[in-house]
This record gives C-alpha cells, sequence and structure tokens, in this order.
C-alpha cells in the first residue's frame, strides 16, 4: 500500500493547549504521533512510504474560503511585525464573536478571533506549511486510487476534519479528507466516512449544500462532547446536499458490538450511494485507551472497523486524523489497514 508522509510537520509544534476549566496542558496534537505510526508501518512488508506532490492552492481552494487560506498563509508573519508588551509565541487569539456577528475585522487578532472556533489551533511558524505537505498528502494519495491502487495512506499532520470552509479549531487547518474527497469528485461520486471519536464538523460544514460527496460522521453525541454545536443526529444536509449528510452520534461507554451497528447502518447508505471513491477519516480516538475519547474500541474492534469498511470493494483513501494514546497509534492505524492490503 502507498502511504504519504511529509516531514514538514514537525515544524508545527504548538507548547500547550487549553483544556476546560483553563488548564494549560501539554499539546496532545504532536509531532511525535507521527513517529509512533511510522514505526508501526516500517514494519510491515506491504507499505511503500512517499513524499507527496505538490497540487498548488486550487484543489484548497475548492473548500476553503479563499479569505481564510490568506489569513492562515499570512498571519504568523504579520503576527511577529506587531508590537506587544507581552511574549509572543503563537498566534492565539482570546476575543471571539457572539452569534450573529460576521463583521471580518481588520487587526490580525480580529481576524484570528473570526476564522478561529476554538483554542486549539494556534499559528506558528510552520503551521501553514506543515498544513500544506498534510493536504498535499491526502491529494496525493487521492491521485494514487484514480491510478487503481487499490487504497491509499495518506498519514497527515496536522489533523482536519475540524476545519471548515472558513475555519480551524480542534488541531484543524486545511480540511484533508475534504480536500481529496472534492478533488476525486471531478472523476466519480465520493462518500466520506469519518469515523474519528469526534463529529466531522469541518467536512459536514463544507459539504452540507454539495451535492458530489455524501458525508458521514460517526462520532461521539456532541450532547455531551466536542464539538458541542455540530454533529447531530437531525443535521442531513441542505439543497443539493439535502440528504447527502449522516450523523451517528454514539453514548459514552460505546464498545465494540455498539459501534459496529452503527458502522453497518453508515456502510449500508454508502452502498445505496454507488460512489466510486470512498475517503476515509481515520481518528483513532475511538480507541478505549485514549486520553480524550471515552469510547471502549479495542485493537480487535478497529481491525473489524478496517474488515467491514474494505468489504465495500470501493477504492479507499485513508486520511489520519485524530488518536492521542501515542504507545497505541501506530498499531491501531497498521490493525485498520491490514484489511485494505492489495491483492498481491
Ligand atoms: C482531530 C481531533 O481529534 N481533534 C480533537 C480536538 C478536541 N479538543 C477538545 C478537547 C477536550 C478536552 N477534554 C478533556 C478530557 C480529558 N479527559
Ligand atoms: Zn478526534
Amino acid at each position: 500500500m502507498r502511504v504519504y508522509y511529509s516531514d514538514l510537520h514537525s515544524q508545527h509544534n504548538p507548547s500547550f493547549e487549553v483544556f476546560d476549566g483553563g488548564v494549560q496542558v501539554p499539546y496532545l496534537e504532536s509531532p511525535g504521533r507521527m513517529q509512533q505510526v511510522l514505526a508501526a508501518l516500517q514494519g510491515q512488508a506491504w507499505v511503500n512510504l512517499f513524499d507527496p506532490d505538490d497540487f498548488g492552492l486550487d484543489p484548497i481552494l475548492a473548500v476553503h474560503r479563499p479569505d481564510y487560506v490568506e489569513f492562515l498563509c499570512d498571519a504568523f508573519e504579520e503576527w511577529m511585525q506587531q508590537t506587544t508588551n507581552y511574549p509572543k509565541q503563537a498566534l492565539l487569539p482570546a476575543t471571539f464573536p457572539p452569534r450573529g456577528w460576521s463583521r471580518r475585522p481588520k487587526t490580525l487578532l480580529g481576524r484570528a478571533g473570526y476564522y478561529m472556533m476554538d483554542l486549539s489551533a494556534p499559528i506558528l511558524a510552520g503551521t501553514y506549511a506543515a498544513a500544506l505537505a498534510a493536504a498535499n498528502c491526502a491529494l496525493s494519495g487521492a491521485k494514487a486510487i484514480t491510478g487503481g491502487e487499490r487504497a491509499a495512506f495518506a498519514l497527515c499532520r496536522p489533523p482536519g476534519h475540524h476545519a471548515g470552509k472558513a475555519n480551524c479549531g480542534g488541531y484543524c487547518y486545511l480540511n484533508n479528507a475534504a480536500i481529496a474527497a472534492q478533488w476525486l469528485s471531478e472523476s466519480a461520486k465520493v462518500a466520506i466516512l469519518d469515523i474519528d471519536y469526534h463529529a466531522g464538523n469541518g467536512t459536514q460544514d463544507i459539504f452540507y449544500e454539495r451535492g458530489e460527496v455524501l458525508t458521514i460522521s460517526i462520532h461521539a453525541d456532541p450532547d455531551f462532547e466536542y464539538p458541542y454545536f455540530s454533529g447531530y443526529a437531525d443535521e442531513t444536509g441542505k439543497g443539493d446536499g439535502s440528504g447527502l449528510h449522516h450523523n451517528f452520534p454514539l453514548p459514552a461507554g460505546t464498545n465494540d458490538s455498539g459501534y459496529l451497528t452503527a458502522l453497518d447502518e453508515a456502510l449500508a447508505l454508502i452502498q445505496a450511494f454507488q460512489p466510486g471513491f470512498l475517503v476515509v477519516s481515520a481518528g483513532m480516538d475511538l480507541y478505549v485507551g485514549d486520553p480524550l475519547g471515552r469510547f471502549q474500541i479495542s485493537r480487535q474492534g478497529i481491525q473489524a472497523i478496517g474488515a467491514r469498511i474494505a468489504g465495500l470493494r470501493q477504492p479507499t483513501l485513508i486520511v489520519m486524523e485524530g488518536g492521542y494514546d501515542n504507545t497505541a497509534l501506530g498499531e491501531n492505524i497498521a490493525a485498520l489497514l491490514e484489511n485494505f492490503r492489495g491483492s498481491d
């Protein structure tokens, strides 16, 4: 299987994040995550590692608003040019607009508040380059499956599924899976299946009113879990996208059998849609040991999830999203991918 990976992610290395209650903790979405996955995959005879190709900005601008991409590109340099009476590390605002305030301010901190949904996507010197490289990994994997590969894995960091048309948040800046899916949709219908523990609010936002891409997310119920404001069962698409988005909110403590029941329903929807390509947003924070998750999915459960998705027999791009139990992350990804090996 072709695996796409770029070292550029390591330049994006925030030192802290803010948990609920205002507690600062070390940033969970760390460069070390990739080392764990690489270590596990390099031990597999069926894995071939590649650098991504550069697809330029067009496929990114097909899902993200141009003013947002320009902000991501320029923000850190602008931040460095500002004079402050406090130390400047990452660009991270502390003021956010209430509902209904749609004005886009001129000041950098105003724009940062406008484009960020929370405090977990700070912008550092290497953030934009890392986000671009991750998007190129997803696009390169997409290109591989249009070329006849049975499956490809995009080892993306930073992750993407919380990034919407014009927002970052939840460790995400550019929506790698959405960018790849939109690119693939020029050749055939596409389905995105998001198995990250958290609702894929960014992917939902991007495709909500679009007809070419079916989007499905299985996740912790936003009634108790981040991202709180999106991912409910009654959000099913609008306009051209009407009926083409499905959320499966699940309770805390969901185990393998509960999860696989929801997954089977999701797979039936994909089968009925008859896509030409499948994109999987693969967050491993559904694993029982995850520090951010409250599901009870075992390693065997993850392997079963992979086997059932592979059973659709669609050309499949698997895109790395979350997963924060670093000691288990690599083996979890290997278990997920195992059933997508080609017929060699
Ligand atoms: C890509 C991805 O998985 N992003 C997830 C971002 C989640 N951020 C919210 C963190 C909420 C922290 N709750 C503390 C629970 C500690 N047991
Ligand atoms: Zn997640």
